[in-house]
C-alpha cells in the first residue's frame, strides 16, 4: 500500500483539508509555499499523471478542478499545480498527485 493510501486509510495521521468519494487532499509534510497540498486520487492504480490521463481523464480533470478550489478556499485563487512524473523528474511516491503551491512563491520553487 502506498503511503497515500495508508492516509486514505487513516492508518497515518495528515492534515486533510478536503475528501470526496475519488479524492483526498491533504497538506505536504514538507511545505516548498506558504499553501503546499497534495490532491489525490484516493486509488493507486495509477503511479503517474500520464497513466492517470490514458486510464481515467475524468478523474485527472476533478483533481484539476479540486485542486482549484483548494487554491480558493485556502489562499487568494492563484497557483502553481505540479504534476512530478518519474523518479528522475522528482517523483518520490509512485502514487499520482498533484501539489498545489500557492501564495508568494519564492523563484525557483519546484517542489
Ligand atoms: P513527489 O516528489 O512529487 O513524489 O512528492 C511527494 C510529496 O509527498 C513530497 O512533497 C512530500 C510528501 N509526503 C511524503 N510522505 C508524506 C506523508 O506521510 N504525509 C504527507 N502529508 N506528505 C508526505
Amino acid at each position: 500500500m502506498s503511503i497515500f493510501s495508508r492516509i486514505v486509510a487513516r492508518e497515518i495521521p495528515a492534515d486533510i483539508v478536503f475528501e470526496s468519494e475519488a479524492i483526498i487532499a491533504f497538506r505536504d509534510i514538507a511545505p516548498q509555499a506558504p499553501v503546499h497540498l497534495l490532491v489525490v486520487p484516493k486509488t493507486e492504480e495509477f503511479a503517474n499523471v500520464a497513466e492517470l490521463a490514458g486510464g481515467d481523464p475524468a478523474l485527472l480533470s476533478e483533481m484539476v478542478s479540486v485542486a482549484n478550489d483548494l487554491a480558493a478556499e485556502h489562499s487568494n485563487g492563484e497557483y502553481r499545480l505540479i504534476f512530478n512524473s518519474g523518479e528522475s523528474a522528482g517523483q518520490a511516491v509512485f502514487h499520482v498527485h498533484a501539489h498545489v503551491l500557492s501564495g508568494a512563491l519564492q523563484e525557483g520553487t519546484l517542489a
